[in-house]
This record gives structure tokens, C-alpha cells and sequence, in this order.
């Protein structure tokens, strides 16, 4: 398929509620969308870059660098076969994972509709069994000023169905909030996730969430670091997930050569793309960790991906993929909606991602805007 025109949006849309990690706070939260034009075709990816170097030491702005000057320029007038060209393509460029993933989402959205199948189906193609047609979700809580907000904000996320949560910790606001919520909450699967706030010196606190029963502790350590989190994984009885520090499958054959973890949240964008998440799935799976799929925020194009990855047999907990009126109201997309009953959102079933973009609402927050020169 001949890639003939690449349109990029940088777009921002208010969250319906301040999300507060240990890296930092965010009400207005922007990203990338990107348009791949091709034989009529018309396809979508999310670049899930923010605006401050947090999380990632992408921004919105280095994206918008890297995409529009490098990859863009290494895609148009060519011919795509499979989402997998990409890497070859992109060879050229160094890191950048998340500008990377960006395309290749689009990619992957515009070959599954050449093909007539779902994002989930091409993703799950080499599986025995197909993508699951509903995925188990749950929802992070960003940090409340206090306690008993806190305890009030799982409240409503309870009510509305969602079966499991996960809170962000740093220290000073860790053991005390994860002991209230588990007296509040005894049965209930929670997880936390200190987004690399703490290094070895604090094993003592982190010891003390071991009767807690959590799900598990997520990045405890370094945003870069595999082995100090295999020091401290037989110190402490929480499951041990590793988010940031997976940057692709090599990482993830490091942590399981290292016995770093127990778990991994595979973010595809954090490792370049669809086809490297499928790729730490596998390896994953062979190693016997259990996987989820993480978010970051993302508008209902970036979340149709998430639910695509998350339908592969080896996603077994529950995803950090929540509702679109968790995130934003309205969306760029139709609402992708919670299944109370099973805390579960349907995966798309309809050709490539499945998502109808609202170009009104697309209009409305954009930014800026870019087409690509022939
Ligand atoms: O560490 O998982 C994280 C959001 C932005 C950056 C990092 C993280 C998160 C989340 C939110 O936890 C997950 C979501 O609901 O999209
Ligand atoms: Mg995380």
C-alpha cells in the first residue's frame, strides 16, 4: 500500500480530573494524532507523549520533531506491506519509542483494513486462540490530598463498576493511604505504582505493604533500572512489576534473565510499537510472568490500541484501561464504555481500529497541524 499523505494534529483536551503521579500533576493533557492516507484508506495512531519529560523524555515537542523530520519523510511515497516494515524504515532513528509507535498504531490500523479484519484479529493471528472479545480493566487512582478522598474517589470508580484499582504511592504517602484502603476495602484487588520514586535505601518501607495483599508494586525503582529491582524482588512479598524500565522484548529477556519481576505492564508505545509489545507478551508468557496492558491516557484512538493488545491470551490482570469518561468528556471518539457487570470494555470488532474519529471535536482541540509534502 503506497503511504501517499501523513497528517499530524497536535491536540489538547482537559482531563475530567487532575491525574497526580510522584513524577508530577496533569489537568490539560495533550498528545499527537496522526492520519496515514493510502489507496483511499484513511488510518489513525496516538502519540502518547505529554508535555513535560516525566514519564518519558519524549515530550509532545520532541515527538512533534522526531515524527514530522525523520519518520514522517521515511514512510511517505512508500510501500507498505506490514506494520513490521516499519522497524527497517526507522532504523535510522535512535530511541524515541513513543513517536515511533505513533505510525506504527496506524499502521496497524490502516493493513487491518486492507485485510477486512480487527486490529485485535491481525495482532492475534499467530495465537491458537483468537482475540478475547472483552478485556478485564481497572482504573488508577493519581494522588488525592488526602486519605479520605482517596477513599472516596475508589468509592465512586466502585459504584460504576470497575472491579479492580490501582493507586499511585511516593513516599510519605504510601503505607498509611494503602492501609486505610485495605481496611476499607479487604476483598478488593489493589495495586500501587510509585513510578520509579524510591531506590534501595527505602526497602523497609516498601516491606511494610508485604500483608497489605496487594495485586503488586509497579516500578518501585530507577525509570532505567532492572537490577537493583532484582536486589530488592526476593526482599519483599508483593508481586513485583516493572513499567518504565522495559523499553523493549531485550529488556524484558534482561528482567526475566535477572529475576527482576514477576510481572510486566506492556505499554505498547513505551517499546516502539504493537509488533515489540507482542514480542514481550511472548517472551512473557514463556517465562511464566503474568501481563497487563497500561495506559497512558490515551483519547478513544490510543484506547481502541490498548484494547486490541490487551484481547492476546497472555494479558491475564486487568488493564489500566478505563472508560473514556474516566479521561475525557466528550472524546475524540464515540465513549468507549464500561461492562459493569464484569469490569471489562469490549474490544472493537469492526475493520483496523474500529473507531469512528469525530473530526469536529478533532478540529476543536487541535493545536497545530502538518501534511506532509509529497
Ligand atoms: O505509570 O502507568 C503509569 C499515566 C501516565 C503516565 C504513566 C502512568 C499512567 C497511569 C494511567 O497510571 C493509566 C491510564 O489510565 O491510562
Ligand atoms: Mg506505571
Amino acid at each position: 500500500m503506497k503511504i501517499e499523505r501523513i497528517d499530524l494534529y497536535h491536540i489538547s483536551q482537559p482531563l475530567v480530573s487532575n491525574f497526580a503521579t510522584s513524577f508530577g500533576s496533569q489537568r490539560q493533557r495533550d498528545c499527537l494524532i496522526a492520519t496515514l492516507h493510502s489507496e483511499g484508506l484513511t488510518a489513525w495512531g496516538e502519540c502518547v507523549a505529554t508535555n513535560d519529560p516525566g514519564y518519558s523524555y519524549e515530550t509532545v515537542y520532541t515527538a512533534w520533531h522526531i515524527i514530522s523530520d525523520f519518520l514522517i519523510p521515511a514512510m511517505v511515497g512508500r510501500e507498505l506491506q506490514e506494520p513490521e516494515d516499519l522497524a527497517g524504515w526507522f532504523k535510522h532513528v535512535r530511541g524515541h519509542p513513543l513517536a515511533k509507535a505513533c505510525l506504527e498504531q496506524a499502521a496497524w490500523d490502516l493493513t487491518a483494513q486492507r485485510d477486512g479484519v480487527s486490529f485485535a484479529q491481525k495482532l492475534a493471528a499467530p495465537y491458537a486462540d483468537g482475540p478475547r472479545e472483552r478485556v478485564k480493566v481497572g482504573v488508577s487512582i493519581g494522588i488525592q490530598s488526602s486519605v479520605m478522598e482517596t477513599i472516596g474517589v475508589i468509592e465512586t470508580y466502585l459504584v460504576q463498576g470497575y472491579g479492580r484499582v490501582k493507586l499511585k504511592i511516593k513516599p510519605g504517602h504510601d503505607v498509611g493511604l494503602v492501609r486505610a484502603a485495605r481496611a476499607a476495602y479487604p476483598d478488593l484487588p489493589i495495586m500501587v505504582d510509585a513510578n520509579s520514586a524510591y531506590t534501595l535505601d527505602d526497602v523497609a518501607t516498601l516491606q511494610r505493604l508485604d500483608d497489605l495483599d496487594l495485586l503488586m508494586l509497579e516500578q518501585p525503582l530507577g525509570y532505567e533500572d532492572i537490577y537493583d529491582h532484582s536486589l530488592l524482588h526476593p526482599q519483599i512479598q508483593t508481586p513485583l512489576c516493572l513499567d518504565e524500565s522495559i523499553h523493549s522484548a531485550d529488556h524484558a529477556r534482561y528482567a526475566i534473565a535477572l529475576d527482576a519481576c514477576d510481572i510486566i505492564n506492556v505499554k505498547p508505545a513505551r517499546v516502539g510499537g504493537w509488533a515489540e509489545a507482542r514480542r514481550v507478551h511472548d517472551l512473557g508468557v514463556q517465562a511464566g510472568l503474568s501481563l497487563w496492558v497500561g495506559g497512558m491516557l490515551e483519547t478513544g484512538i490510543g484506547r481502541a490500541a490498548q484494547l486490541a493488545l490487551a484481547s492476546l491470551p497472555g494479558f491475564t490482570l486487568p488493564g489500566d484501561i478505563s472508560a473514556s469518561n474516566r479521561y475525557y468528556v466528550p472524546d475524540i471518539t464515540a465513549p468507549f464504555r464500561l461492562n459493569p457487570e464484569d469490569s471489562t470494555i469490549t474490544v472493537p470488532t469492526k475493520p483496523g481500529l474500529g473507531v469512528e474519529v469525530d473530526l469536529a471535536q478533532l478540529e476543536r482541540v487541535t493545536l497545530r497541524r502538518s501534511t506532509s509534502k509529497q
